[in-house]
C-alpha cells in the first residue's frame, strides 16, 4: 500500500547544510563528505567520522529495540487469536518482527557495539525504543490496527531508510520494507472483515482506531523545530525526509483508507486543505509523548520487565549454544591437524 513512497523525493534543501569539519583527520574526512555529497554508500571498513559512527548506532540499536519490543503487544493476543487462520497470520508477523531485530542488531554491529552492549542498554532503560509499544493492545480489533496504522507508520518512516548512506542499515530496511508491507495489509484485511460483522464489532474497531491514532502521529518523533538530530542526520544521508513531512505523508494516504474501511479518525480539525494539497490536523500531545518516551507510559514498566525476564530465563539457552560452537570449532580443529 505504502510501497509508492520507493520513489519519494528528498526534502528539498536537506544538502544545503554545511558540514563540520572533523579533527580526526581532514584528508580523510573531506574523502567521506564527497561520498556523501555524491548520495553513494559508507560501508564497515571505510572510515567514517565517531560522530557519524555515534548517530548510526544510537539510531538502529533504538530500531532494533523496537522490533523486539515491539513482538509484546501482538504477542499477547496470538493465543486469543479467534481462527487458526488468524493464529497463524499472527505468529508469523511476531516471527518476522523477531527476525527485523536480529538484523538491525546485526547492522549496528558492523559498526562495532556488540549485542550485548545494545542488550545492556535496552535492559537498564537507558537506551529508546518506539513510544508506541508502551500502549496496551486491549482488544483483538487493536491486533488490526496495529498492523493497519503502527505498521502503516512504520513503513512511512522505513522506505526512505533503504536510500540510507551507511550500506549495512540501507540493505537490511529493503527486507524489513517487504514484510512490514504484508503486516500492514493482513492488518487493514483483518479489520475489513471486522467492519463487515455486528456492530460490536464495528464499535470495537472505532475504539481501537480511537486509541491509537495520535500514538501513530506521535511514532514520527517531535516536529521538525524540535528534533534535534534531524538537521546532522539529514545532512549524512541518514534521514531522508523530516519528522513533519513523513507525518503528512502518512496522514494523506490514510485518510482515503480510513474513509474505505468506514471508520472516522478522532481529529475534529482533520480537513483537506486545497491550496497545500494536503490534510491539515489538530495537535499533536508532545508532553504525553515525551512523558512516555521517558519511561512513564501506561506500559513502560511492564515491558522492560518482560524483556529482562526473557532475557534471564534464556540463559541456558544461550551458554548451551555457545558450548555446542566451541565444541564443533574444537572437533573441527582437531580433525585438520
Ligand atoms: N519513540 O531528533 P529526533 C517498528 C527520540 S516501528 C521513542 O527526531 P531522530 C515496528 C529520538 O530517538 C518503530 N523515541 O531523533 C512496527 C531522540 O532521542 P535520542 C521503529 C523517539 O533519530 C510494527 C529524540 O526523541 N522505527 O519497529 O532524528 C511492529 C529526538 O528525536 C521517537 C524506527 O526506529 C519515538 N516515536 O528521529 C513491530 C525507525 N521519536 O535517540 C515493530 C528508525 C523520536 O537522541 N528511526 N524519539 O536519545 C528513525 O527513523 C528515527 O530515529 C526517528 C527519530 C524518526 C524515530
Amino acid at each position: 500500500m505504502y510501497t509508492q513512497s520507493f520513489n519519494v523525493q528528498d526534502t528539498p534543501g536537506t544538502k544545503a547544510v554545511a558540514s563540520v569539519p572533523s579533527k580526526e583527520d581532514p584528508a580523510l574526512q573531506a574523502a567521506f563528505d564527497t561520498r556523501i555529497d555524491a548520495d553513494g554508500r559508507i560501508e564497515p571498513q571505510d572510515w567514517m567520522p565517531d560522530a557519524y559512527r555515534k548517530t548510526l548506532v544510537r539510531q538502529i540499536s533504538q530500531h532494533a529495540h523496537s522490533e523486539i519490543v515491539g513482538m509484546l503487544p501482538e504477542g499477547n493476543w496470538i493465543s486469543r487469536a479467534p481462527s487458526l487462520k488468524r493464529k497463524a497470520i499472527l505468529i508469523a508477523k511476531v516471527q518476522d518482527e523477531g527476525g527485523h531485530g536480529l538484523y538491525l542488531y546485526s547492522a549496528a554491529e558492523t559498526l562495532g557495539t556488540s549485542r550485548d552492549q545494545m542488550l545492556e542498554g535496552l535492559h537498564s532503560g537507558r537506551a529508546k525504543y518506539s513510544s508506541i509499544f508502551n500502549y496496551p493492545t486491549l482488544t483483538w480489533a487493536d491486533v488490526g490496527v496495529v498492523g493497519w496504522l503502527v505498521d502503516g507508520a512504520a513503513i512511512m518512516n522505513q522506505v526512505p531508510l533503504c536510500r540510507c548512506s551507511y550500506g549495512p542499515y540501507a540493505r537490511a530496511m529493503v527486507r524489513v520494507c517487504k514484510e512490514e508491507s504484508f503486516h500492514q495489509r493482513q492488518g487493514y484485511e483483518a479489520l475489513l472483515v471486522m467492519m463487515t460483522g455486528t456492530e460490536e464489532q464495528k464499535a470495537m474497531v472505532q475504539d481501537a482506531v480511537n486509541r491509537f491514532w495520535w500514538k501513530c502521529l506521535a511514532m514520527f518523533g517531535p516536529p521538525d523545530a524540535d528534533s534535534p538530530n534531524s538537521v546532522q542526520g539529514m545532512r549524512w544521508g541518514i534521514k531522508r525526509i523530516s519528522n513533519d513531512d513523513l507525518r503528512q505523508k502518512f496522514i494523506d494516504a490514510t485518510v482515503p483508507q480510513a474513509k474505505v474501511l468506514g471508520v472516522t479518525l478522532p481529529d475534529p480539525d482533520l480537513k483537506w486543505n486545497e491550496e497545500r494539497q494536503h490534510y491539515d490536523y489538530g495537535q499533536i500531545d508532545w508532553d504525553e509523548f515525551w512523558a512516555t518516551v521517558n519511561g512513564n507510559g501506561p506500559c513502560n514498566k511492564e515491558r522492560l520487565a518482560t524483556r529482562v525476564k526473557a532475557y534471564r530465563e534464556g540463559e541456558w539457552v544461550r551458554d548451551a549454544a555457545m558450548a555446542h560452537a566451541r565444541k564443533q570449532q574444537e572437533r573441527s580443529m582437531k580433525e585438520a591437524a
